[in-house]
C-alpha cells in the first residue's frame, strides 16, 4: 500500500493527491500539520528537507512533487497523464516548469500582504504575463496538450486556481477561464476543493512560515 505525506492545504502536496484521485491509486493518507509534524524524527527520515509531499510506495521512499507525479505516472500507467507525442509533451513539461519557477514565486507575495505594495503590482504583471502564455499553450484544446487531462493541467490548473482565492480576476482570460471550469467539474478537483475558510487557515500558515524563514535568514 501506498502511503502518502501531506496536508490537504498544501498547493504542492494537492498535485499528488490529483495524481492520485486521477488514477485511482489505493493509498493511506498520512495528514501532516505543518506546525512541527514535518521536523519529527519519524518524518525526516523519509523527507530530510522536511517538505510534503512525499510517498512511501513498496518500500521506495520518493519526495518533490513533479518526480512522485512521473514516478505514479510510470508505476501506474492506465489513465496514462503524460502524452507521448513530441508538441503535447512539450506543452505539457512548459506547464509545469511555468508554475513551478514563474507562477508560484509571484503567489507568495499576495499571499503575504493585501496591499498594493510595488512587489504586489509587479507580481500581478508577471502573473499576467503567465497566464497569456499559458492560453497560447491551451489554444482551441479543452487541456494542455490535448483532448484528456495531462500531469500539466494538474500542476498548472492548481497553481491558477488559487489564483482566485486572491482576488485575481480570470475572467479577462477567457480561455483560462473555461479551462478552470472544466478542470473544476471534475470529480477529483472537487473532492480536493478549498474552502474560503480553507484559504484564510493556509494564508496564515504561510505568512508564519514566511516569516521564520526571513528570521533564520537574518540569523545567519
Ligand atoms: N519542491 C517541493 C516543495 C515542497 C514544499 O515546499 N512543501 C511545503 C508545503 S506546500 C512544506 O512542506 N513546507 C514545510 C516546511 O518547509 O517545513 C515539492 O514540489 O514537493
Amino acid at each position: 500500500m501506498l502511503t502518502f505525506y501531506y496536508n490537504p492545504l498544501s498547493p504542492n502536496a494537492r498535485r499528488v493527491w490529483l495524481t492520485l484521485l486521477e488514477k485511482r491509486i489505493d493509498f493511506e493518507p498520512v495528514v501532516m500539520k505543518l506546525d512541527g509534524d514535518q521536523m519529527q524524527p519519524e518524518f525526516l527520515q523519509v523527507n530530510p528537507f522536511h517538505h510534503i509531499p512525499a510517498i512511501v510506495d513498496d518500500g521506495l521512499r520518493v519526495i518533490e512533487s513533479l518526480a512522485i507525479m512521473d514516478y505514479l505516472e510510470a508505476k501506474y500507467p492506465q489513465p496514462s497523464l503524460l502524452p507521448k507525442e513530441p508538441e503535447a509533451l512539450a506543452k505539457v513539461r512548459m506547464a509545469q516548469m511555468l508554475t513551478a519557477n514563474e507562477l508560484s514565486p509571484q503567489i507568495v507575495p499576495l499571499i503575504y500582504t493585501s496591499e498594493e505594495s510595488p512587489k504586489v503590482i509587479q507580481a500581478k504583471q508577471n502573473i499576467d504575463q503567465v497566464l497569456k502564455f499559458f492560453s497560447e499553450l491551451l489554444g482551441d484544446n479543452a487541456y494542455i496538450g490535448g483532448d484528456r487531462l495531462t500531469l500539466g493541467d494538474i500542476v498548472a490548473g492548481n497553481g491558477v486556481i488559487l489564483l482566485t482565492y486572491l482576488e485575481i480576476d480570470l475572467s479577462n482570460y477567457p480561455t483560462i477561464k473555461s479551462w478552470c471550469d472544466r478542470l473544476m467539474g471534475r470529480e477529483s478537483w472537487q473532492k480536493t476543493a478549498m474552502s474560503t475558510e480553507d484559504f484564510q487557515l493556509f494564508r496564515r500558515r504561510v505568512r508564519v512560515l514566511i516569516r521564520q524563514r526571513m528570521q533564520s535568514m537574518k540569523e545567519k
